[in-house]
């Protein structure tokens, strides 16, 4: 739980598809993680910090559905209006073959194949546990 920013699950010891951790998200109430803020990508830095996984990237909640360098979150939202779009370098690079997105433990983002076994991260709204 951070405050004013939400709660997260960082599923950070699975080697998970990005398909499986969508909908891993999705059971638990949550989605994957789409960051908004440079306070989010804090978040991000601060779970992989306290966590140290073996891989340093996680699965976000955005993807390239058209396979054309034309990033969307998994709601459909371009990812230039998330508030938060800070590449990590050289990212994105996959143009065909690496269309889903992901979280590295800088708070940067990157694209990668979609059948990648990696960490993943959910996100809740703050009502999670309130009604
Ligand atoms: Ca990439």
């Amino acid at each position: 739980m951070f405050p004013g920013i939400g709660y997260y699950k960082f599923h950070w010891n699975s080697s998970t598809i990005f398909l499986e951790a969508l909908s891993k998200c999705r059971d638990e109430g949550g989605h994957l993680i789409i960051i908004n803020s440079e306070e989010e990508a804090g978040v991000v830095r601060h779970l992989f910090s306290s966590h140290k996984p073996e891989k340093l990237l996680a699965y976000a909640g955005f993807f390239d559905p058209a396979m054309g360098q034309h990033f969307v979150t998994i709601f459909g939202q371009p990812l230039n209006e998330t508030g938060y779009q800070k590449w990590g370098r050289h990212q994105p690079n996959g143009r065909e073959n690496e269309s889903c997105g992901y979280v590295y433990e800088d708070g940067t983002i990157g694209d990668v194949v979609c059948s990648s076994p990696l960490p993943f991260m959910c996100e809740y709204d703050l009502s999670w546990n309130v009604d």
